[in-house]
């Protein structure tokens, strides 16, 4: 098959619940490649209360956006790691543009640059579903209502202008991440595999 013999570097946008964390899950085992998730990681962080985890608590369980430079730290230690070199699947990294332009440093650094960025779009009543949803299956501190709103809010006016970045660089695919996981997962392999017919 066409996409596991290329090598995939590729950054996934959309707003929480757009299943970007799903999707990349999935493509990590379709591409052979890693996933990196900064709310994972964050999250591990968090759950270990290691120094980092106790600053970002506060920030995560609001919906704001942890502070640049912890994000910055974790995200280029997990860069650093030898199976990065197969390729990667960002996932909710870069969520503003500052971030956009420290991960070019980055990748241009370790000669990674991206291949492409897909945004998964999806409606906002949709989003406050699956997340209300969750909430009840995980019980995660920040799929609260009110918290979903900051962090939607928080995506139109940091995390949206992202996609702009790549668009720039005619890096930028869009995929309907409406439908099922199987319906999402199937229009992100055909767009990567043929990124010329979206
Ligand atoms: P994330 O972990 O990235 O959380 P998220 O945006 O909600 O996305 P997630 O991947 O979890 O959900 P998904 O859409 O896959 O970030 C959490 C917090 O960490 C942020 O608010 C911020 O504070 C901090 N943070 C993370 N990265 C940061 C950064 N770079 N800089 C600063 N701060 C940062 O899925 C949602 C739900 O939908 C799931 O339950 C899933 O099962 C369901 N779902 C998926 N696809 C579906 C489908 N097709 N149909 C029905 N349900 C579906």
């Amino acid at each position: 098959m066409i996409l596991t013999q290329k090598i995939m570097r590729i950054v996934l946008l959309g707003p929480p619940g757009s299943g970007k964390g799903t999707q990349a899950a999935l493509l990590r085992d379709q591409l052979g490649v890693a996933h990196i998730s900064t709310g994972v990681l964050l999250r591990e962080a968090v759950e270990q209360q290691t120094e980092l985890g106790k600053k970002a608590k506060s920030y995560m369980d609001a919906g704001e956006l942890v502070p640049d430079d912890l994000v910055l730290g974790l995200i280029e230690e997990r860069l650093g790691q030898p199976d990065v070199a197969r390729g990667f699947i960002l996932d909710g990294y870069p969520r503003n543009l500052s971030q956009a332009e420290a991960l070019d440093s980055v990748l241009e650094r370790i000669e990674q640059p991206v291949d492409a960025a897909v945004s998964v779009t999806v409606n906002e009543s949709e989003i406050v579903d699956r997340l209300s949803r969750r909430a009840i299956e995980e019980g995660r501190s920040d799929d609260t209502e009110e918290v979903i709103r900051n962090r939607m809010r928080v995506y139109a006016e940091q995390t949206a202008p992202v996609a702009g970045h790549y668009a720039r660089r005619g890096q930028l695919r869009e995929v309907d991440g409406m439908g099922s996981v199987e319906e999402v997962n199937q229009r992100l392999l055909d767009t990567l595999e043929n990124p010329d017919a979206g």
